[in-house]
């Protein structure tokens, strides 16, 4: 017998493949197009077991709606800027440029290799001038509308990848890259008003539901994080202006006892008298030391400074301190708030810290504050708050109160977000440059379009060790220039984009990659996109997922296409894990996927890994078995070998049993892979096998046209996830490459009727009726239905019943009385 050599069929297919173009898309129109897209992969190293997960599911997926008749684009490319390649490349001592290219290849080598279906005509990759040309373009037209703008405010600084980042790229308080503790730094930098869009970013996650797992939908509302409530302008001694505060609850105004501020907030500088001036700065500078997640933690005593100033109630003048305190963050609501002890724990746990009042408004039920150190956040009756004295609900309350400083001038409803402007500078050289030149004379000046791209300085050679401050400002032939508006000397913005930025418009791109006259054809978007299935990690719940629906909206503002949501179904798919625990260096544990596509082929390890779990589930390597996966792919081709009927043989001549299998079977994986559950899709696969093989060694033999049938499916349902042993099955079968090519099974329905033999029903020894019933019936309901059969009736003609034997399902004999 022969096996299935893994080794030469991945060799031969790949490059039959590669020769047919066999997975570019047709794009003429004459099928219905499907998008399907995985998030593209950072080139920092050879593709890992992460990888194999994540695409073997895009590429079931596309592989499935081919084999359904559609015409698919399953692209693929690089998001090659960045971080990872730019410390890896310093740590060779090679140019990130040459060390990413060099990983590109070997990733595109695995890719083929893996074989997956892409198109690999429409590689792209972030870090080529022909890509970041169009980047530089959108950030220019964003620019134009008002959504990139430069500020000067506290930013997060990672110490060790000395850079600014993002609030989404800093989780709990550490870099999301390096995990080093996030500092603050005051620095002028890029924004995209991406809070423009709060709004609209939750108003159309309505489309996304249902379509996109909940936790992501979960998280990225709770990261918009919308509020409802009020600003309240409050005075303060000696300045004119007032200070206006954020408040959720501004139905207990009339207990706010004090005043806080975020010590880096302008305004504390402003107002602190000189008396308390040297206190408060260098609790300024212990407040720059501590991070995030330490400020807003519930845990810390609460520590701050008085400021020597007073502040006085819009609503009964009264005068309350005002204090600093980094509880209160200076970039969330104005910076500032009204105390509010009784009912606010965090302004509870100050107040008894300091020694600041405790005025309840709200009777809630509970025992007093004071006491139990427990504010009482919730609904009652209002006491000590004028107006509000009588009423007991909140609803109520607020909307009185609302009213009430509308009417005074001093407060107005209102909401707010969490989210922040997405911050873009990066003071890295990897990165695509920011097309600004800064002029003495003309200021921030746009590079002109038709100058685009800046291109990055080679810098070979030079030292890109962060510093931060950007690398390119060394490069002082690049940065000199002359000014684009007056001609004078002036200089180029040496800060380069976060990578998000280049991932957030990618997939437009796949649709037109080689287009000159902007970033995209709109054409061309609009006969592929929105994509029908995106596949991704869950790690970018909150950062790409959040910053391509923020661009998506930006080119719908822009007219350039004419949907608001770019993605209409994600899978995020689980990890792979080892031992339970993350695959590690540290820990030892990694698996490496090359060797084990060099022990058990491409075919056994997709095998293993669809079938190890549900696609979103985490699937621990320790417990699978790709050595078991690769005795059933030798199993399945065994199946093709055995047929001995010719192509196009009617199956309808075959053994019926083997066919209403065979029909169950499909229907079942078809649906399976429907509702994404394709590990219990292959079970069926495996199932369908082992009936198949039974069918020929007891049954019909390899010549039954049913057993070609049966194969045909097994081999096509295969072709999804072990697509090299599939190509080999279905040529022994006599077809024609490719099974890519071929049609998904067009399933008989009148076979999944379930099966019926007809009883037959004696009265007295004389046949009197026939009953189609189930193989599978019992005796009692089979007596049951006989008796009431009509022509039963006719012949016992009113006699009773002395006795009946049943012999189910064949045969139902009845004695008269
Ligand atoms: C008075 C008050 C009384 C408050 C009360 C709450 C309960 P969310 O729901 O997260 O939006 N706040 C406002 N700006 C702040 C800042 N920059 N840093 C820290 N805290 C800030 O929270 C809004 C509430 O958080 C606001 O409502 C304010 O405290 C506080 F019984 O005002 B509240
Ligand atoms: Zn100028």
């Amino acid at each position: 017998r022969s096996r299935y050599d893994a080794v030469s069929a991945q060799e031969r297919w790949r490059t039959y493949w590669e020769e047919h173009n066999t997975f570019a898309p047709l794009d003429d129109g004459s099928k219905e197009r499907r998008y399907v897209l995985d998030m593209f992969p950072y080139p920092s190293g050879d593709l890992h077991m992460g990888h194999a997960e994540a695409f073997v599911m895009a590429d079931v997926i596309a592989r499935y709606l081919r084999l359904q008749g559609f015409d698919v684009l399953h692209p693929i490319g690089w998001d090659s800027f960045g971080l990872p390649a730019e410390n890896a490349a310093i740590q060779r001592n090679a140019h990130p440029a040459d060390w990413t290219d060099a990983n590109i290849e070997t990733q595109a080598n695995s890719f083929k290799r893996y074989g997956l279906s892409l198109d690999w005509s429409r590689r792209l990759q972030t870090s080529s001038p022909d890509y970041y040309r169009w980047t530089q373009w959108l950030f220019l037209r964003f620019r134009e509308r008002g959504l990139a703008y430069r500020k000067a405010s506290f930013v997060n600084w990672c110490p060790k990848d000395q850079t600014v980042l993002a609030n989404e790229q800093v989780v709990q308080g550490l870099c999301e890259r390096c995990h080093s503790v996030v500092t603050k730094r005051q620095l002028t930098q890029w924004f995209f008003r991406v809070t423009e869009y709060a709004q609209r970013l939750l108003d159309d996650m309505d489309q996304l539901e249902g379509h996109w797992p909940d936790r992501v939908l979960a998280m990225q509302r709770n990261w918009i994080g919308r509020s409802e409530g009020a600003y309240v302008d409050f005075t303060i001694e000696g300045r004119e202006e007032p200070v206006t505060v954020f408040t959720t609850r501004p139905d207990t105004l009339f207990g706010a006892t004090f005043f806080v501020v975020a010590p880096e907030s302008p305004l504390a500088a402003e107002i602190v008298t000189d008396e308390h001036r040297a206190e408060f700065e260098s609790y300024l500078e212990q407040t720059k030391r501590t991070t995030e997640i330490e400020r807003q933690s519930t845990e810390r005593e609460k520590t701050g400074v008085f400021l020597g100033v007073h502040a006085v109630n819009p609503v009964n003048g009264e005068k309350i301190q005002v204090w600093a305190a980094d509880y209160v963050l200076a970039d969330y609501g104005t910076g500032a708030v009204m105390a509010v002890p009784a009912h606010d724990q965090r302004d509870l746990e100050f107040a008894q810290a300091f020694g600041l009042p405790v005025r309840v408004v709200v009777d809630t039920g509970a025992a007093d504050p004071n006491e139990t150190g427990l504010a009482t956040p919730g609904d009652g009756a209002y006491v000590n708050s004028g107006t509000l004295d009588g009423l007991t609900d909140k609803a109520a309350g607020v909307s009185k109160i609302i009213e009430q400083l509308q009417d005074d001038g001093v407060g107005e409803s209102a909401i707010t977000y969490r989210l922040r402007d997405w911050l873009l500078s990066r003071q890295r050289f990897w990165g695509c440059p920011i097309p600004i030149i800064h002029c003495p004379t003309c200021g921030e000046v746009a590079v002109p379009d038709d100058q685009l791209p800046v291109e990055l300085p080679d810098l070979r050679g030079a030292d890109l060790a962060p510093k931060g401050t950007s690398p390119l400002a060394a490069a002082t032939d690049w940065v000199n220039v002359a000014c684009p508006s007056c001609g004078g000397p002036a200089t180029r913005d040496t800060d380069t984009m976060d990578t998000f930025v280049d991932s957030s418009w990618y997939f437009f791109r796949y649709c037109s990659p080689g287009y000159t006259d902007g970033p995209f054809d709109p054409d061309d978007v609009r006969r592929w996109m929105p994509v029908a299935q995106y596949v991704g990690g869950v790690e970018h719940a909150i950062l790409h997922l959040l910053y391509m629906r923020f661009f998506t909206k930006v080119l719908y503002d822009m007219g350039m296409v004419d949907f608001v949501e770019p993605m209409r179904k994600l899978l995020n798919q689980g990890q792979v894990i080892n031992q339970g625990k993350s695959m590690s260096k540290s820990l030892g544990n990694g698996v490496d996927l090359g060797e084990q596509i060099d022990k058990f082929g491409v075919d056994a390890i997709r095998l293993t890994v669809v079938f190890a779990g549900p696609p979103e589930d985490d699937i621990d390597w320790a417990d699978l078995s790709p050595a078991g996966s690769l005795r059933f792919l030798q199993r399945a081709f065994r199946l093709a070998e055995d047929v001995t009927s010719e192509p196009g043989a009617d199956p309808a001549a075959g053994d019926v049993a083997l066919r209403r299998a065979t029909h169950r079977h499909l229907a079942e994986i078809q649906e399976s892979i429907e509702s994404q559950r394709f590990n219990v899709a292959v079970a069926r696969v495996m199932e369908l096998v082992n009936v198949t093989r039974k069918s020929i060694d007891t049954g019909a033999g390899g010549a039954d046209p049913a057993v070609r049938e049966a194969v045909e499916g097994v081999t096509v349902a295969l072709s999804l996830v072990a697509p090299y042993v599939a190509e080999e099955m279905w040529e022994l079968l006599g077809h024609a490459p490719s099974v890519a090519d071929a049609s998904w099974p067009v399933i008989d329905t009148s076979l999944l009727v379930e099966e019926t033999v007809t009883c037959v029903i004696q009265v007295q020894g004389k046949v009197r009726g026939r009953l189609d019933v189930t193989p599978t019936i019992s005796d009692e309901e089979l007596e049951r239905l006989a008796l009431a059969e009509e022509s039963v009736i006719r012949a016992l003609a009113g006699r009773g019943v002395r006795k009946v034997i049943v012999r189910a399902p064949k045969l139902v004999s009845i004695v008269p009385a």
